[in-house]
């Protein structure tokens, strides 16, 4: 091995040294996550709600909901996103989505369920993920 080519090797060698580890510790961070959420629309007759009303996530993250309506039909539709259920008591319902942006999207019901109907929003959370 000539000198230049041990040098040209050493250099090769040395910044494989140092790329290797960064990646390593790129791919180290957090993972996105899988976020479980059981949502329920209540018509308890007096109060038409979503429960919870906020569900929070960060980006990347996949969201699962189960959704189970309570005293009555209830719709589950995010705005913007390809989710659009309709559960009834004892027959809930399931949907993932991806949290691809940041900052809020509404979900509301889309069943007429009574003089609440209205009422019934709520709101997905998503969070910057850490650097
Ligand atoms: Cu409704």
């Amino acid at each position: 091995m000539s000198r230049v080519t041990a040098i040209v090797f050493a250099a090769g060698m040395t910044s494989i040294a140092v790329a290797v580890p960064v990646l390593v510790a790129r791919s180290a961070h957090p993972a996105a996550h899988r976020v479980d959420v059981s949502v329920q629309g209540f018509t308890d007759g007096k109060v038409w709600h979503f429960s919870p009303r906020t569900i929070r996530a960060t980006y990347g993250d996949t969201i699962h909901v189960h959704f189970e309506a309570v005293g009555a039909g209830h719709g589950f539709r995010v705005q913007g996103e390809n989710v659009d259920l309709t559960a009834y008591p004892g027959m809930p319902q399931e949907a993932t989505l991806v949290a691809d942006w940041v900052g809020g999207k509404e979900f509301y019901c889309t069943f007429d369920c009574g003089p609440g109907h209205a009422q019934m929003s709520g709101m997905i959370v998503v969070t910057r993920r850490a650097e």
